[in-house]
């Protein structure tokens, strides 16, 4: 066997990446986000066509984590449940104990991937091994795996990987490369071992490597290898890996963090969509519930609105959505998955054309929602139905054919305001979380303008102003902040940060399409050194002062709060472009992190 690290022992000295993550692990629960790698190699691999296509894809994470359910001797934990072992700081000798119990005989590997493909998923993703180092598969390299250390005995990712294919599904392992608390030289478990005895080299030479050349070489082909949490290499360790892994799988896609910026497609963080269009290939991953491992004590699921709205949302920006779900020790997907994977999939069997190997649209998200796009279709997700019967769809500037609702042959009423599109809203179906029209168009449509005024309308409750189109000034800057609420339930909220003067502003352009009055209300998160300061929201030549309030001080493994807090109303008399600036009215410390400036027409 050809081991990649062999001849590299003299130069495997620790280097700089080494001690971060030994500082980062060190830590213990600082590691997941920052070991996210969100850069690709910038090379288009051959085979990323269908992945671009995909759009949705299943993420499934399965392991003895699942069997243990998030308790552990009467203990209840919360958040990422395939973390308990961490969590719990459970003896890995002790740990392993579990999978004398571990015996899915639920598991249906028809079942799973006829869910799947009923759902309209396109590709899935299993965990083949997961942080606590168990595999999921039958493996020379470990007795610790399903196969040698449970009653079940068999090897369940053959049937899937199987299943899946027969099902036109693309089929990839998720694999945790250097994360493995089993094992003395893996990464992660300094509770039973110590981390400057480790070798890493030894790690990946004698489990890592062997595993992912068995998964690449016994599970006929491999649509993706899902890497996760780098950590341990170089950038020319990482490379060896990637091209000794690719001779066996030319075709076989990997994600961003297998690390070093050498993976094939961007993956963000866990549960996070990029504010604005990325031209890239790209994937968004978000769980089910607040676990990615089955919890039975987590029923935090996303219903099939909130699914369809993501989808949706991570489409417009030119994505892909991988959705996890956490079977659990029994071989069940959880009944709430199913049942609302299912009504997604009914949606998408009549709205899909909007989705499946779309782009961005090239309309900025407005109040009534999203856009997706293919060539000479530009299709508008109306995810907030207006309140009267006219939708104006700003900036359309190409030549404009039919117009109708997907699906229905009928064409819709509209007109052209200059560059706009009037459309005469039909009855839309307010069961229906969104409801797909169909701008069918010719000419080369303008790019997504990230500095249009956003448009403010008394067709709706609220018209958000979001962080990410603004212009900043001074020292006013735009940021993406992150945190959780239970444990690894990333949420991340995109702010103007910075503002500590007078000239450090945030400028939004506002497009009032009908004169009235609003109330302007700020959403932000305002530590408790920034609270009780003055601002100004400049409207025309109006200034309107406000004084901060204390949410939550920041701490990212827990909630940051955002609070709602109306300042003032304004009166437009006449339709047009205003700015709208928001600043600290003196000196002082952050005025606050500003999420977005909401617009709410007075009734
Ligand atoms: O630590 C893991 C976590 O358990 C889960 O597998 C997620 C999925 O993206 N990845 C890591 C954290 O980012």
């Amino acid at each position: 066997m050809h081991m990649i690290f062999r001849h590299d022992r003299p130069r495997y000295t620790l280097n700089a990446l080494l001690y971060l993550t030994l500082f980062l692990y060190a830590s213990g629960l600082s590691a997941q986000d920052e070991m996210w790698d969100k850069t690709a190699s910038g090379r288009t691999h051959p085979n990323i066509q269908w992945f671009k296509e995909a759009k949705f894809g299943l993420f499934i994470h399965w392991g003895l984590y699942s069997e243990l359910a998030g308790t552990w001797k009467g203990k209840k934990y919360y958040g990422s449940g395939e973390w308990l072992m961490l969590q719990g700081r459970i003896p890995a000798s002790e740990y392993a104990q579990a999978a004398q119990d571990f015996n899915p005989v639920d598991f249906n590997a028809d079942q799973w991937t006829q869910l799947a493909r009923d759902a309209g998923i396109r590709y899935m993703v299993i965990t083949a091994k997961h942080h606590e180092g168990f595999a999921m598969f039958d493996s020379k390299w470990s007795d610790f795996t399903i196969v040698k250390s449970t009653p079940y005995k068999k090897d369940p990712m053959k049937a899937l990987a199987e299943a899946a294919r027969r099902r036109g599904i693309q089929f990839g392992f998720y694999y945790s490369q250097f994360l493995d608390w089993h094992e003395p030289n893996g990464g992660g478990n300094k509770w039973d071992f110590d981390e400057t005895k480790k070798d890493y080299a030894r790690y990946y030479r004698e489990k890592s490597v062997p595993q992912l050349k068995e998964l690449l070489t016994n599970y006929g082909p491999l649509g993706i290898v899902w890497f996760d949490m780098p950590g341990g290499l170089t950038r020319e360790q990482t490379q060896r890996l990637v091209d000794s892994l690719r001779q066996l799988q030319p075709g076989c896609l990997f994600s961003s963090r297998v690390g070093q910026g050498l993976g094939d497609y961007r993956d963000f963080g866990d549960s996070e969509v990029p504010p604005a269009p990325i031209a890239d290939t790209w994937e968004s991953i978000y769980t089910f519930n607040d676990s990615w491992g089955y919890i039975d004590h987590d029923m935090n699921f996303k219903s099939p609105a909130e699914i369809i709205s993501l989808l949706a949302n991570v489409a417009s920006k030119g994505g892909n959505l991988m959705l996890n779900i956490g079977p659990d020790g029994k071989g069940d997907i959880p009944p709430y998955c199913a049942k609302f994977l299912l009504a997604v999939g009914k949606w998408l069997t009549r709205n899909g054309e909007s989705i499946y190997a779309t782009t961005s649209g090239f309309i900025p998200a407005q109040p009534w929602g999203v856009t997706t796009a293919k060539p000479g279709k530009l299709y508008l997700h109306i995810l907030t139905p207006p309140r009267h019967d006219e939708l104006v769809v700003p900036d359309v500037n190409v030549d404009v054919g039919r117009i109708h609702m997907l699906g229905a042959t009928q064409g819709l009423a509209w007109h052209r305001n200059g560059r706009d599109i009037v459309l005469q809203a039909p009855a839309l179906d307010r069961d229906n979380p969104d409801n797909v029209i169909v701008i069918e168009y010719k000419g080369k449509p303008q790019g997504y303008d990230e500095q249009a005024p956003l448009t403010v309308s008394t067709a709706f409750d609220a018209n958000p102003l979001e962080a990410v189109f603004v212009r900043t000034k001074g020292n006013a800057n735009c940021k993406s902040i992150t945190f959780s609420h239970y444990y690894g339930d990333w949420k991340h909220a995109t702010c103007i940060a910075g503002m500590q003067g007078p000239g450090d502003s945030a400028v939004f352009g506002m497009r009032v399409l009908e004169p009235g009055d609003y109330k302007v209300i700020l959403e932000y998160a305002c530590v408790a050194e920034s609270g009780m300061q003055e601002g100004v929201v400049t409207v025309g030549d109006k200034d309107h002062y406000f004084r901060t309030l204390r949410t939550s001080e920041y701490d990212k493994h827990s909630p940051f709060l955002f609070i709602r807090h109306p300042v003032t109303i304004i009166s437009v008399t006449k339709p047009g472009i205003y700015p709208l600036t928001v600043r600290p009215a003196r000196e002082g410390k952050e005025l606050f992190k500003l999420k977005s400036v909401i617009l709410e027409p007075i009734r």
